[in-house]
């Protein structure tokens, strides 16, 4: 396999990102499924899921950017535990999560399951398989091996929680450009965009040492 992976970054300032498992003991996805916002919340809020980060793949030109993105589509790489949650468990929320059965007009929003190795790849073809059976339309939604992942700028990582400045900056402020590595960013990114059950919510907030102005002001948002 051709692939350099991501090297994440390790923030510790906050409890629950000092004791989130470490990138040794994860396992990586990446998926193409239209724009890369509505992703990285939903994945974001998922149990079993311990980071997120948007970015470009599929391509074949070097250093795509948001506004120079060749070839390339917009993905979204999940770090996740695989004794909590497996490959087949995300796959099932991104075949539901968009549309299959047609090709968008633009490569940037294509569904693309981006493979890091063999046995990733017989559990996307054998899903792929299994839906087209399921409906007996064909699935346009290519499966291809990961070359390279390039992390899209800062603005687009957890988009939704930087809607709720005061939580996103307190983030931002104290893990600098690791912040798109913080659980705790990726939760409540998920969360202030509507995913995740309020077991979820209040079993984050037992355990999340931000300010108490951070803290209400998200809040509010839920
Ligand atoms: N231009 C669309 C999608 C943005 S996504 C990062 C929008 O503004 O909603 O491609």
């Amino acid at each position: 396999m051709t692939q350099r992976a991501y090297e994440p970054a390790r923030p510790t300032d906050f409890a629950v990102d000092a004791e989130a498992l470490p990138p040794s003991a994860t396992e990586t996805a990446t998926f193409g499924m239209g724009c890369f916002w509505g992703p990285d919340a939903r994945f974001g809020a998922m149990p079993g899921v311990v980071r997120t980060r948007v970015g470009y793949a599929g391509g074949t030109e070097p250093d795509p950017s948001y506004y120079s993105l060749g070839d390339h589509t917009e993905v979204v790489q999940i770090e996740y535990d695989p004794d909590a949650v497996s490959y087949a468990d995300l796959l099932a929320v991104f075949w539901a999560n968009h549309n299959p059965m047609s090709a968008p007009r633009k490569r940037q929003y294509r569904g693309v399951v981006l493979v890091h190795d063999d046995q990733q790849r017989e559990v996307a073809e054998r899903t792929r398989a299994d839906l087209e059976s399921r409906t007996g339309q064909s699935v346009e939604t290519a499966i291809e091996a990961l070359d390279r992942f390039y992390l899209a700028e800062d603005y687009h990582q957890k988009y939704e929680l930087r809607s709720t400045p005061v939580v996103a900056d307190e983030l931002e402020d104290s893990y600098g450009d690791a912040f798109v590595d913080s659980t705790v960013a990726a939760r409540l990114n998920g969360f202030v965009a509507g995913h995740g059950d309020r077991d979820q919510l209040e079993a984050l907030f037992a355990r999340l040492d931000l300010p108490p102005a951070a803290l209400s002001e998200v809040r509010r948002r839920l």
